[in-house]
């Protein structure tokens, strides 16, 4: 399987919280090569495009809302099998319902604040990673 990248972004409950540590660390340990990483705080500009497939449904104005509420930050990792593996480590969406050992299991109670995002197709890969990384700010090592 050759190595793929994905967009891995904490939110801005997971940075308030003071997880970042933490959740980069899970990435490493697990074997990923972090190729890109920055701390931005998301416009509702860039929100509404990063969120384009909820628009119009009920939650997405919360979605929103809570997105740009604070600083994200965002991660590009590499490695074998990076968008399905990276799902399976953070989880189901509601942290009611991921299990324990995921980092939404460990760390979220909630299907909104729920610490992190990770893209969920090669396709969501791509647009995610193009929407908040410039070409020149991945590294490839
Ligand atoms: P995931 O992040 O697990 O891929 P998606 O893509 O279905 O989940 O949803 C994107 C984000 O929208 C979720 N991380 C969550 O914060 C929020 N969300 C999804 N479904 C709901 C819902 N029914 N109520 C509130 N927030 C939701």
């Amino acid at each position: 399987m050759p190595a793929e990248r994905t967009l891995v972004m904490i939110k801005p409950d997971g940075v308030r919280r003071g997880l970042v540590g933490e959740i980069i660390s899970r990435f490493e340990k697990k074997g990923f090569r972090i190729v890109g990483l920055k701390m931005l705080r998301m416009s509702r500009e860039l929100a509404e495009k990063f969120y384009s497939v909820h628009k119009g449904k009920q939650f997405f104005e919360s979605l929103i809302e809570f997105i740009t509420s604070g600083p994200v930050v965002a991660m590009v990792i590499e490695g074998d099998s990076a968008i399905s593996v990276a799902r399976l480590m953070i989880g189901a969406t509601d942290g009611r319902q991921a299990l324990p050992g995921t980092i939404r299991g460990d760390y979220s109670l909630s299907k909104t604040e729920n610490v992190i995002h990770a893209s969920d197709s090669p396709e969501s890969a791509s647009y995610e990673i193009g929407l908040l990384f410039r070409e020149e700010e991945l590294v490839s090592w």
